[in-house]
């Protein structure tokens, strides 16, 4: 009963609730009476606790049902008590997706996540404050870049399209002939055309024109129509007249309120519309179209006449090899991308957000900057990152910083690939990380982890000093760590304990932490479900997501307010081993080497920085194990699920884990 006790004590003073899923006896062994003394919460820049966090769905402070930064800063103190010290937002500039990977203006914050005024100059006060609020309780916040490719309704690639002579057709890979051109686009070097990966685009900017006529109905033949819609009804295609000047023209009778957009060769890739929606057309008054524009609106009773003019265009292809409303960015020669107008001005923007207060960036998809998903090159990739790095770094130092600006690649590839990439950045995510622990807990040998894990970490630091490993379970583009292992909670709380009492930078996405589950065959927004902070409901930003969230696991139980009360669920394991983290400067920027203890089950291994040196034991089958231990047991310091000490005899439950202080 006392060595219960001591335990109980060791884990309470960690400053949090204890994880107490122990039903078997203690016993530190000889000795062992006395509670470790914590020292103080340490700073741990760039390796510290990094939370995942999608805006749209974490928190909806003004009940809209869509996430918002206010919603963000009313939750620090539930995230600072997970140990997390800094923030990866999703990408927070408008769009025109849930998820915002298309990027319609890098210069501004989204304003449907503004509380109050829903602008961007509201949501811009709205991140600022997030910010110093963050900045307040000692966490970081890091904004989401996409340097691949834009929104397609971003102001650049709009008016790209619209007009022929504008500079920011050099921003984007425009070619009428992309099979044979993209050899010549610099950036495309050492790639190869993949016909997939361009899109059809009819670019020019027409004007029409109503006007009333008393003229007989026309029927036309030219290759332009006009697709009109009465209000309510099915639409059908007019065909224009072509007219003595270039511009084309139709007579018809109309008696009501219509839709309408213009077409060339009957073709929806060559629509034009209105550049804004809800634009209604008025008699005698040109406007000017858009390709891919908005529905047009008209009412009226009586015969018009309806002319095009200006209607030069051209039929060109775009590079956009996500989607067709993601066109790739353009940097030109990556040697010399620092004077690359597109490279500047995407810089700018993201010098206006350092400016502002943010502490990094994660970037997005950087294998495929220089090429397209199936042919990229990755030596360019690490050239112009570099220079990213450097551009943005200079703008951190600026401002006043003392440090390096933070910075993590998406480099979705294995590690031999992945750790390329620090040739240009300091930090990349490490993948095969969480491969290795769904395996290792769904019954694979640990043998071989610790071995690996610090061979990731080793090889980074031997590209650079200044390497930071950022390890992750799972994140918003994969089938949810719960869902990896069968939704079993004691593996899911022995993941959250084995990320976190490792090295690097440990990353927890938005959910884990309640034990999460989702794979992505039912649909991205299953990946991406928003927090239940209690059980009714309240603030849960499932509008977020569109609604789509899985009902069966978005139960009361599942709930913040519900794992906060419960002593044993999954959140405490969390806070308990994120605040451990944050304690011992061994676990929070130490270095990881082997400990030979247990058998094929057991991933083991030293936390070490400078004379401070924890032993950290992991049982990753579900049974129990014995074994030897010859270092000290006589200071435990954290516990997950059953542990026994006797003598020098060490037995764990299954999925159970235990620190020792040396
Ligand atoms: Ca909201
Ligand atoms: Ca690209």
């Amino acid at each position: 009963m006392k060595r219960i006790l001591f335990w109980a004590a060791a884990i309470l003073c960690l400053a949090c609730q204890p994880e107490n899923t122990d039903t078997g006896s203690t016993d530190s062994g000889s000795g062992g009476g006395s509670t470790p003394t914590p020292t103080p919460v340490i700073a741990t820049g760039d390796v510290a606790t990094t939370y995942q966090l999608l805006i749209y769905s974490f928190a909806d402070s003004d009940g809209d049902g869509v996430g918002d930064f206010k919603g963000i800063q009313s939750k620090l103190d539930y995230l600072a008590a997970l140990g997390v010290k800094a923030l990866w937002l999703s990408p927070a500039h408008p769009t025109s997706s849930y998820h915002a990977y298309d990027v319609n203006d890098y210069y501004s914050v989204n304003p449907l996540y503004a509380v109050g005024e829903k602008t961007t100059a509201k949501a811009e006060q709205d991140f600022k404050d997030l910010i110093d609020a963050a900045h307040a309780k000692g966490i970081k916040i890091y904004m989401d870049y996409i340097l691949n490719h834009s929104g397609k309704n971003n102001a650049w690639f709009q008016e790209a399209l619209s007009n022929p002579s504008s500079k920011y057709r050099d921003y984007y890979f425009f070619s009428a002939k992309p099979s044979a051109d993209y050899k010549n686009f610099p950036m495309l070097k050492g790639t190869s055309y993949q016909s997939g990966e361009w899109k059809q685009a009819v670019t020019g900017s027409p004007t029409v024109t109503i006007t009333s006529t008393t003229d007989p109905e026309t029927s036309g033949n030219a290759n332009w129509d006009m697709w009109l819609w009465p209000s309510g009804s099915e639409g059908s295609a007019i065909k224009f007249v072509s007219g003595a000047d270039g511009s084309y023209y139709l007579i018809k009778e109309l008696n009501g309120s219509y839709g309408m957009l213009f077409r060339k060769d009957g073709s929806w890739d060559g629509k034009f519309g209105a550049k804004e929606k809800n634009i209604s057309l008025t008699l005698d008054t040109p406007l000017e179209l858009k390709a891919d524009g908005e529905d047009i609106w008209f009412t009226g009773s009586g015969r018009y006449r309806i002319t095009l003019t200006n209607v030069s265009t051209e039929t060109l292809y775009y590079m956009g090899c996500f989607s067709d409303w993601m066109p790739d960015l353009n940097y030109g020669d990556v040697n010399q991308a620092q004077n690359n107008a597109c490279f500047q001005d995407l810089a700018a923007s993201a010098d206006k957000w350092i400016r502002l207060g943010i502490d990094g960036l994660r970037l997005d998809a950087v294998k495929h900057i220089c090429g397209g998903i199936n042919s990229y090159n990755n030596a360019s990739n690490i050239i112009l990152l570099g220079k990213w790095y450097n551009r943005c770094n200079e703008t951190f130092k600026a401002v006043g910083h003392s440090d390096n600006i933070f910075m993590v690649a998406e480099a979705w590839d294995g590690h031999s690939v992945e750790k390329t990439y620090y040739k240009g950045l300091t930090s990349c995510f490490e993948f095969d990380y969480g491969y290795k622990v769904r395996d290792m807990l769904n019954g694979k040998s640990a043998s071989g982890f610790v071995d690996a894990v610090a061979g990731y970490v080793s090889d980074h630091t031997a590209v650079r000093s200044d390497a930071v490993t950022s390890f992750f379970l799972s994140n918003h583009d994969q089938d949810r760590f719960g869902s990896n292992v069968s939704k079993n909670k004691a593996r899911m709380k022995q993941a959250g304990a084995i990320l976190l009492s490792g090295p690097g930078k440990p990353f927890i996405y938005q959910g884990e932490e309640l034990g999460y589950w989702g794979t992505k065959g039912n649909g991205d927004e299953w990946v991406r479900t928003p927090i239940l902070w209690d059980k009714a409901g309240n603030e849960c930003a499932k509008k977020g997501v569109e609604n789509k969230v899985d009902a069966t696991m978005l139960q009361p139980s599942i709930s913040v307010e519900a794992q906060q009360a419960d002593e044993s669920s999954i959140l405490n394991v969390y806070k308990t081993w994120g605040s451990l983290r944050n304690t011992y400067p061994a676990l929070a920027s130490g270095s990881m080497t082997k400990a030979s203890v247990g058998g094929t089950s057991i991933a083991a291994w030293y936390m070490t920085s400078g004379t401070q040196r924890l032993l950290v034991i992991h049982n990753v089958s579900d049974g129990n194990t014995s074994f030897t231990v010859s270092d000290s047991m006589d200071k435990p310091v954290a516990r997950l699920g059953t542990v026994t000490v006797k003598g020098n005899v060490l037995t764990l439950g299954g999925n159970s884990s235990v620190v020792f202080e040396q």
